[in-house]
């Protein structure tokens, strides 16, 4: 794309935001989309996408224009990248297989892995070598040596969910290990059940209207939600940003206070113009418990609400005063780790006593060592607030994500390609022997389970034995961005035997992948999904835009004709094709909304292009707990809150005691543990103009954040000047485990001592050796991989320090981006 075209598209969204577009009559221009109807017409269409719903211009069969579709009255910037993403230098066009993996299969050589070198092969190549390798794995071992059980940000859409299709058509073949949890919320999954009853994360929270017009004080916790609600699970329509301006107005009236407790000024503190109260990366902890301390000293917590809700304040009180550990967990024992002065926390602890009080949590504190705690913490903290239940008080712990907050319109959604084969049809190799390993194991720890096969490991109360993987197959999600320090993955990839990758963009996991298959992008292929993600606004019609290109494929496609090969065609589609999919999810959609909205016929659907469900009803989140804990008791072993847990105590792991505590981390910034020598937190946060590593193929768009083509650290002024560096500089961001190329940005947002690097930035090492510098900028070149604690087992990133200088010496150029290298043989 121009540099014209963009600001062309940009001038689109700007004009659409302020309502100037006819979009009933761009509806009305849409084509009859039958699959009868000619794919080649030019025209409107409508589809969607976890950055925003939107209608889309085809001319001569490319998309030539992109705006918003009208339910979105937010639209982000990031629709600005798709376009790039669609006609990306770094398109997968062909299948693809490593050059050494072509000539030796898995007894080739591994150091090379990454050199990406590739060989161009046929789809019937591809297939073949991938058939062999399952036909192998499953009979020279068993299913505990193949994994297919990651998942991640597939695309929209509830036919296409690419990992389903993937994981179903490989079931068919064979059995093989799975994951539990997420890397969004692991630590808060296993925690929270065990204190509220529920793994609260995706729950659907108190409504936004009901918080606005009842809250004194809003305490946004380590969450930056206008940043992070740019982005849905289903196709966004961005309510949630319409009632953060709304807050703002409220602000602004002085109805209600904001502040933000986080080592940086967030966009939306930026935004909404509220306090930021910094504190150290990694001790939200010692300050939680130091409000908790003030509270008790001065009895200005809700006696009542503790003793008719919650169980063990009584265990949790001792610790804070002292008298199990010696150690009163006052605020001048809080300030020199966590950096909040004394009378800010008194000041904190006064505020949050007064008045209706709403916390608002992020999720990014849980991915650190002892996740857990700053969760655990924080509901104790509301328990003594004592407003859990109520309109506008209590905690959520998921307000920055996909619209929740905005009233449910009570409408369902379709569901999805069925993940799991049949029940009745067993897989061609029907061995469920896992040789004594376990099945299932915590989603971050496969690189360990690679590392050291048959080690056991404590989780979340039981034994897990980590399985001897031999084989990946991958798809939808990009485990060489998500996943933990990339010299230690090197290390554990050079030990596997065979990697398969599904994409459609050349990324660093195809550059350590032994067969390759393109996928199209979501544009290229019809589906169906909700729009307005928790809001369940309404039924999306995700129209093809273009035709796949190069020798892509949708990735329904793909496993059919994986199941065709394996004699498993008809198990797999179950007799239908994509149109007659669509139309059957949207009639089971269709059925079940029946009685509540009259949803009109699958081809009246499809040719308006969405149904609506309208608002929903405002709802507060454990009223009914609230209002009787005997009828309605949380799902904890007590019914109550648990703010001391037996079944944790038992457990007796060091790293997860029976209530909230504090321990050390194993390294931090501030004076903590290894900061002599690397004195800057790194923080990895979620991008504000990606998702994750999507997008970061979008040329143009890219080129709106990098700097001097690599990807930013933001860093404190401070920092900078000690260290000689100025704003543009390319910089070395290093530790023990990695080393990075990144553009500084210095900014004043930043505390000293922090810095940060979005994660999903495309990892890019100079060549195959364990070390190579990273020359793009991916975070994750540098981040610590160790399991929050033996309770959840979670992603730990936000554990790491590092070092920063200007870069000396030869510049490498930027390897991330425009494919492999294609080698002829
Ligand atoms: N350091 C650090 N690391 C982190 C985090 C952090 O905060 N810090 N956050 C973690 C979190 S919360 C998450 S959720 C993970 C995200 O990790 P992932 O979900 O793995 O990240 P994505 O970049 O979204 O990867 C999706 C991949 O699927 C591909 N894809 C998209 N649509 C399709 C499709 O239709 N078909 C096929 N075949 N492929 C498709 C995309 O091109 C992309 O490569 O990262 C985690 N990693
Ligand atoms: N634009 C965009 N939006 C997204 C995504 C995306 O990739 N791009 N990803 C989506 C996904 S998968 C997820 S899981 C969510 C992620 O949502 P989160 O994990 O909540 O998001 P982050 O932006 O990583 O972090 C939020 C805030 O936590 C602060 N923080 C970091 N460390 C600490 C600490 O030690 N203490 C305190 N108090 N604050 C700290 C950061 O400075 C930041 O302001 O976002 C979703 N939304
Ligand atoms: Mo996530």
């Amino acid at each position: 794309m121009t540099l014209k075209r963009r600001r062309f598209l940009q001038g689109a969204l700007a004009a659409s935001t302020s309502g100037l577009l006819p979009f009933s009559a761009l509806a009305k221009e849409q084509k009859n989309q039958d699959p009868a109807d000619s794919l080649l017409d030019d025209g409107w269409r409508v589809t969607g996408s976890h950055f925003g719903a939107f209608r889309a211009y085809r001319k001569n069969g490319i998309v030539t224009d992109i705006r918003p579709f009208e339910m979105d009255q937010n639209p982000t910037d990031m629709l600005n990248g798709i376009a790039g993403s669609i006609y990306s230098p770094s398109r997968i066009r062909y299948p693809m297989v490593r050059e050494a993996f072509l000539k030796y299969g898995h007894k080739a050589e591994r150091k090379t892995l990454g050199d990406n070198r590739y060989v161009r092969v046929t789809w019937q190549q591809a297939y073949n070598l991938l058939i062999r390798e399952l036909n192998r794995i499953q009979t020279d071992y068993g299913p505990w040596a193949l994994y297919a059980g990651q998942t991640g940000w597939r695309a929209t859409g509830q036919f296409h969910s690419s990992t389903n299709h993937m994981q179903r058509a490989i079931a068919l073949h064979g059995n093989f290990i799975r994951k539990i949890g997420d890397y969004s919320t692991g630590a808060a999954q296993v925690i929270l059940p065990y204190v509220l009853g529920s793994t609260e994360v995706y729950s659907q929270g108190t409504s936004w209207p009901l918080i606005l017009d009842n809250s004194d004080l809003i305490v946004i916790w380590a969450n930056d939600l206008l940043k992070n609600l740019q982005v849905g699970w289903n196709c966004e329509t961005h309510s949630g940003i319409g009632y953060l301006k709304q807050l703002k107005e409220r602000i602004k009236d002085k109805k209600i206070r904001v502040i933000s407790i986080d080592p940086t000024v967030s966009k939306t503190a930026d935004f909404l113009g509220i306090e930021t109260v910094y504190v150290n990366p990694q001790t939200d902890v010692p300050l939680m418990l130091a409000i908790a301390h003030e509270m008790i000293i001065n009895k200005r917590y809700d006696a009542e609400f503790i003793r008719g809700y919650t169980l063990g304040f009584k265990e949790f009180k001792a610790y804070v005063k002292g008298e199990t550990d010696g150690t009163p967990k006052s605020p001048a024992w809080a300030e020199p780790i966590c950096g909040v002065s004394v009378s800010k926390i008194k000041e904190l602890a006064g505020i949050m006593t007064a008045g209706r009080v709403q916390i608002l949590m992020g999720w990014c504190i849980q991915r650190q060592q002892h996740g857990e705690q700053p969760y655990w913490m924080a509901a104790v903290l509301a328990s003594m607030i004592g407003q859990i239940g109520l309109p506008g008080g209590g905690i959520s712990y998921g307000h920055h994500y996909s619209s929740i907050g905005t009233p449910s319109s009570g409408g369902s959604g379709p569901n999805s390609f069925p993940l799991n084969p049949p029940e009745d049809v067993p897989p061609i190799f029907d061995n469920d022997d896992y040789n004594g390993y376990s099945r299932v194991i915590p989603v971050a720890r496969w690189i360990d389970a690679i590392h050291e096969p048959g080690k056991v490991i404590q989780y979340n109360g039981s034994e897990v034995t980590l399985p001897d993987i031999k084989m990946i197959v991958i798809s939808g999600n990009n485990p060489w961005h998500h996943h933990q320090d990339k010299n230690r993955m090197k290390s554990a990839f050079r030990k596997l035997e065979c990697v398969v990758t599904v994409d459609y963009a050349w990324n660093a996991t195809c550059r350590f992948s032994d067969i390759v298959f393109p996928a199209c992008t979501q544009f290229e292929r019809h589906d169906l999904d909700l729009y307005g993600s928790y809001a369940q606004r309404g039924v999306l019609a995700m129209q093809k835009l273009v035709e796949p290109l190069f020798e892509s494929r949708s990735d329904w496609n793909i496993w059919r004709e994986f199941s065709s090969r394996i004699g498993r065609h008809q198990e797999y589609t179950m007799g239908r094709d994509e149109f007659t999919w669509l139309n059957f999810l949207y009639d089971g959609c269709r059925s079940k909304n029946k009685g509540k909205f009259d949803m009109p016929d699958f081809k009246t659907f499809w040719q308006e292009g969405y149904y609506d469900f309208g608002a929903g009803i405002p709802w507060v989140r454990h009223a009914e707990f609230r209002d009787d804990p005997e009828i309605h008791p949380l799902g904890t072993p007590s019914g109550l809150i648990e703010i001391y847990s037996r079944k944790i105590a038992r457990y007796n792991y060091d790293n997860c005691k029976g209530h909230p505590s504090w321990m050390e981390k194993a390294e931090r910034s501030h004076g903590g543990p290894g900061s002599d020598r690397f004195p800057i937190a790194l923080q990895s946060c979620h991008p504000d103009k990606r998702l994750h590593s999507q997008l970061c193929d979008s040329t143009d768009f890219r080129e709106t954040y990098s700097v001097q083509g690599r990807e930013p650290v933001y860093m404190n002024k401070q920092d900078a000047k000690k260290r000689g560096i100025k704003d543009g500089d390319l910089v070395r961001v290093f530790n023990d485990r990695g080393e990075l190329i990144a553009g500084a940005v210095i900014t004043e947002r930043y505390a000293p001592g922090v810095a940060r690097i979005q994660e999903g930035a495309w990892y890019a090492p100079v060549n195959a050796e364990i070390g190579s510098v990273d020359t793009y900028g991916d975070p994750n070149t540098v981040t610590l991989d160790i399991g929050t604690s033996e309770l959840a087992q979670s992603c730990s990133a936000f554990t790491c320090i590092v070092e920063i200088e200007k870069w000396k010496g030869a510049m490498p150029k930027v390897t991330a981006f425009g494919g492999p290298k294609v080698v002829e043989v």
